[in-house]
């Protein structure tokens, strides 16, 4: 399997976490979606990132799309998912927190970034930050019931994604975590030490 994208963004990472996680040996192709275009085009014309490239060749996009792949493909004991049906609902959420986190970030990145700064438009930044603030404060409030990780004693999917989201946001935009996140933060620096996020830094 190849996956395709850089570590800065949190959609790759979480897929390089889990697939170590997951125990599904992986080539990384540091491509990027601006700078080499092309590249990334002529395996996958949509340029998203992250692309995975499974060992039949097909070629898969959407991180969530491709974590369920890599479930199918992994030892059973190794899921990343609680098997529990309430605790499921509960990981669901909390992914889906950390997805709009993500999505967030990386709208307000691109508004800022991507387009002149005549053409800005402020009410959909105060948009942005005020969803990106409000997935935070429910984020940050799941956080503080982590014993050490959100589902016991091994990081899931809500841990990685979790970690991944916020050290994106950390890292592209400080000023926007304008409540403090103790719990979130403590979470994150638990999971930037382990293994499998070690393998596969930000940047
Ligand atoms: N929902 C997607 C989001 C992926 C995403 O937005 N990736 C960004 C990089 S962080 C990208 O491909 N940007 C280029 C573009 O959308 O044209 C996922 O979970 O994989």
């Amino acid at each position: 399997m190849i996956l395709i994208g850089m570590l800065d963004s949190p959609y790759v990472r979480r897929v390089a976490v889990s697939l170590e996680l997951l125990n599904l040996p992986f080539e990384h192709r540091s491509l990027s979606v601006f700078s080499t275009f092309e590249a990334f085009s002529a395996i996958n014309p949509v340029v998203k990132a992250p692309t995975l490239v499974t060992d039949d060749g097909t070629v898969l996009m959407e991180s969530g799309l491709i974590l369920e792949y890599a479930e199918r493909l992994a030892a059973p004991g190794l899921t990343l998912a609680p098997t529990e049906l309430a605790a499921h609902a509960r990981a669901q959420r909390i992914i889906g927190l950390a997805l709009a986190a993500c999505e967030k970030s990386v709208q307000i990145v691109y508004e800022r970034k991507l387009r002149p700064a005549e053409k800005q438009h402020q009410p959909w930044l105060d948009r942005l930050a005020g969803q990106l603030a409000a997935a935070y404060r429910l984020l940050e409030a799941e956080a503080r019931r982590a014993d050490p990780w959100l589902f016991g004693d091994r990081p899931l999917q809500a841990d990685i994604a979790s970690a991944v989201a916020f050290r994106f946001t950390q890292e592209m935009l400080p000023e926007a975590l304008a409540e403090p996140c103790p719990a979130l933060s403590a979470l994150g620096a638990r999971a930037e030490s382990t293994e499998a996020f070690r393998a596969f830094p930000f940047g």
